[in-house]
């Protein structure tokens, strides 16, 4: 079974575009997006979990990888790299300009319906938590909309999604509201398994995915580093105090880069 939906998800998406609409948020352009060799350009792939605007703690473990891998670093960003954090505007100017892909994650959506609301009228000005978004430019918005739900890069078996992949369903299917939320599945041997973002039932979907093609994901703190077969959860918690965590995905086994929070941002 494993192998079956495991050669789903490494075909190249078709229609890309067509895909449900999670509450009124517009899909981005591309919406599973495929990396070939020709764009790794011999780099060492670095997979970075929730920075949350944590840039300082992000510039650090940077430092840290060019050190280690002599410059020649391909970062892609496991999603919820803005909100929460300390420095939200300037970390989404860091990591544009290190070139790096990014996935998108619960927070960017977040984003995204806050901006849409306020450009529709429906809001009278950003609300508390995203009082940050004033600095914002429309190009800014224009970048984060961009961010694909899914990074596949075929040639080394690996994808890259904020929360969550459905086993049972191919890359197509999978529900954009579970690719930025899901946590756990509920009911694993029934004929009909849920994805939940709870994590008090079910078993972590991580554990049960099958591979062979290894998923890196975020949005699970509460778990910090989860490493299974095919699954390396990079939430480490940053902006709860935890740390900032990075995986080689070029070196088989799971190499991790850390950096430890200058401070406890926000409660859990
Ligand atoms: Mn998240």
């Amino acid at each position: 079974m494993g192998a079956v939906l495991s050669s789903l998800l490494i075909a190249v998406p078709q229609n890309p575009c067509k895909i449900a609409k999670y509450k009124d948020m517009p899909p981005p352009k591309c919406v599973h997006m495929t990396l070939g060799e020709e764009d790794l350009r011999n780099k060492t792939i670095i997979i970075v979990g929730d920075v949350h605007g944590c840039l300082e703690e992000l510039q650090e473990l940077i430092r840290l990888t060019e050190v280690k891998y002599d410059d020649k670093c391909l970062y892609i960003f496991v999603g919820d790299i803005i909100n929460k954090g300390p420095k939200n505007v300037e970390t989404l100017h860091f990591i544009q300009k290190l070139g790096a892909y990014v996935v998108r994650g619960n927070h960017e959506e977040r984003v995204i319906k806050e901006w849409n609301d306020l450009k529709s009228g429906r809001l009278p000005t950003f609300t508390m938590n995203y009082s940050w978004m004033e600095e914002l430019s429309e190009s800014d918005m224009n970048y984060i909309m961009a961010f694909p739900y899914t990074i596949t890069i075929p040639s080394r078996s690996i994808t890259v999604v904020h929360a969550g992949l459905s086993a049972w369903k191919n890359i197509n299917s999978q529900k954009p509201k579970h690719m930025v939320t899901m946590r756990n599945i509920v009911g694993i041997d029934n004929i009909d398994p849920l994805e939940s973002e709870e994590t008090d039932r079910g078993v972590p979907w991580a554990s049960v995915w099958p591979g062979p093609q290894h998923v890196y994901f975020g949005h699970d703190a509460k778990r910090r580093l989860q490493v299974y077969p095919y699954a390396t959860g990079l939430d480490t918690g940053c902006v709860y105090g935890g740390s900032l965590s990075a995986v080689n995905a070029s070196l088989p086994g799971t190499v991790i880069v850390s950096v430890p929070a200058r401070c406890n941002y926000k409660e859990y």
